[in-house]
């Protein structure tokens, strides 16, 4: 049965499909003796996904009743860069995987040097999409924005997703604490989850207070994603998932699975996703799409 939930959730990714289209296609010169690499970005950035990210930054813009135009640009470099991400780690020399998105992965298709380079084209073309909006901006639009801008970039940098991305490396194979468990997953995925709830919030001028609440609730929600991303490994499948599972404990990776076992996962899961619900009180009933939007991450198999 198609729920109202699953209608909205449709109506934003079909947004942001729009303007991804949009604003990727900007970018393309036909005439330059480059324009293949544009089919290789193309072809990851356009393959599917859930769109999890932008739908939540949307989900807050909403929530806090502001344009969805303002922070369209901003959201869809956040999805520019999730794939970059995502061509990246697929390559051999990280996690070597063969499909992504139920396609094959970029290099299987345009070969390592292309699959790098369409990764490198995203980042660049995430902030060139953020710096043209910036650019045209009111003054009154401009601090929010560019703080906006400023947070993602930390996010996805050498202290953000990159830092996370080296500690998954760095512990493959190895024991670590859950210390360094919890840090390598708020900065390999939680980082750029949280710019998707906070670049709202900066550019929709969000409160203080409603600025806390919705930092309490991202963090919650990048580890609930993080767990269920954990549990997905074990129990999820290829048809849902479009891509192989089982690889953590092939790659003897650290995930909460090896420190916690399913069970207990499944706990921690549950006490996350409760405490984003909770943090999201003081918005009432505007944060209804948010609160379901946080359990289809508990439940989602896919
Ligand atoms: C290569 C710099 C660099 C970083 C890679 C995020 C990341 C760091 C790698 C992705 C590896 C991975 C599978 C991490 C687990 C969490 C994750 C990002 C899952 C995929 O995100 P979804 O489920 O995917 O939102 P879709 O395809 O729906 O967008």
């Amino acid at each position: 049965m198609i729920t109202h939930f699953d209608k909205k959730y449709a109506k934003f990714s079909n947004v942001i499909n729009v303007n991804l289209e949009k604003y990727i296609s900007i970018q393309k010169d036909a005439e330059m003796p480059w324009a293949s690499l544009y089919n290789s970005v193309k072809y990851s950035l356009m393959a599917g996904g859930k769109r999890l990210r932008p739908v939540i930054g949307l989900a807050v813009a909403e929530m806090l009743d502001c344009d969805f135009e303002k922070i369209l640009p901003y959201l869809c470099a956040i999805e520019m860069i999730h794939t970059y991400s995502l061509i990246h780690d697929d390559l051999p020399v990280m996690d070597n995987d063969d499909y992504r998105r139920g396609i094959p992965t970029n290099h299987k298709v345009f070969g390592e040097a292309k699959a790098v380079l369409a990764g490198d084209a995203l980042l660049n073309s995430a902030f060139e999409t953020m710096l043209s909006d910036v650019s045209t901006s009111d003054l009154n639009e401009y601090k929010g924005k560019v703080d906006a801008m400023q947070f993602i970039a930390k996010a996805s940098g050498i202290n953000g997703m990159i830092a996370g991305q080296v500690l998954d490396i760095d512990s493959e194979g190895k024991k670590i604490s859950e210390s360094t468990l919890k840090q390598m997953h708020k900065l390999k995925t939680g980082a750029l989850i949280k710019a998707s709830v906070l670049a709202p919030a900066y550019i929709c001028s969000a409160t203080g207070e409603q600025f806390m609440k919705l930092e309490m609730f991202s963090e919650n929600i990048g580890l609930a994603f993080q767990i269920k991303d954990d549990i997905l490994d074990v129990v999820g499948n290829f048809e849902n998932m479009g891509k192989k599972m089982g690889g953590d404990e092939i790659k003897n990776k650290s995930t909460f699975i090896s420190m916690y076992g399913l069970e207990q996962s499944k706990v921690k899961l549950r006490e996350a996703t409760r405490n984003a619900i909770s943090s999201l009180d003081i918005f009432g009933e505007k944060a209804a799409f948010l609160i379901e939007l946080t359990e289809f991450i508990e439940k989602r198999n896919k």
